[in-house]
């Protein structure tokens, strides 16, 4: 608790906010702003040099540029995110293209069940198709307004509210179907393989 409450200062957090507690998962204090949680660099594409792919388990693999990517139907939304480290920040505005938008492209084989979201660098996170075809589950290329900051995914990011924000890849650049769940990059590296806030699924105890 002592802890908790130490941290949430380091981001200038005060707790938890009235009325609010339901909003917050077990373990996870209010921070204001959101801070940025990169594994090594934050890498500067560019819109004009992006492309994403889906490729498994699909009867047609295709690649995205900017200009197809926007020309999909965006949503706004308004949702909590989860960090694992134990900030939470309410009230995060997205506008983006509803996942399940992006894969019914390539027509999904019946067979695929999961997903390893790719980001530029290298970096991979598994999960469950089910889940990104929720349709708050966005491929997001604006926060708050905004077209993303560089640092927070420019040009396109994933956003899964459902899930800690470790699986919310950023810089993402392809998506492969998969029939067997694989860990991803912090999964392999002793996170849980599903993430899951609301029932605290920060790590495996495998
Ligand atoms: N490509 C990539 N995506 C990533 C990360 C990363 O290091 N690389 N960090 C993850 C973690 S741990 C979190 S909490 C969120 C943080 O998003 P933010 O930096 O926009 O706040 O991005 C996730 N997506
Ligand atoms: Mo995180």
């Amino acid at each position: 608790m002592e802890i908790i409450r130490r941290m949430g200062n380091m981001f200038g957090a005060r707790g938890i906010p009235e009325g609010m507690h339901d909003r917050v998962p077990k373990g996870q204090y209010v921070t204001p702003k959101m801070p940025v949680m990169n594994l090594s660099y934050g890498p500067r594409l560019s819109a004009d040099d992006w492309r994403m792919s889906i490729t498994g388990l699909v009867e047609r693999e295709i690649a995205l540029d900017w200009p197809a990517f926007l020309a999909l139907v965006s949503v706004d939304e308004v949702v909590d995110f989860h960090c694992v480290t134990q900030w939470s920040r309410l009230n995060v505005r997205w506008e983006g293209v509803p996942v399940s938008t992006v894969i019914d492209l390539a027509s999904p084989k019946p067979e695929a069940r999961y997903a390893m979201i790719h980001g530029s660098g290298g970096y991979t996170t598994n999960v469950d198709l089910a889940v990104l075809r929720a349709p708050e589950v966005l491929f997001a290329h604006k926060m708050d307004g905004e077209p993303l900051e560089p640092n927070h995914g420019y040009p396109v990011r994933l956003v899964v509210p459902s899930r800690y924000g470790w699986k919310s890849a950023k810089w993402v650049t392809g998506v492969e179907l998969m029939a067997q769940d694989r860990p991803g990059f912090w999964e392999t590296n002793g996170y849980h393989m599903r993430g899951d806030p609301w029932r605290e699924e920060r790590f495996s105890h495998a």
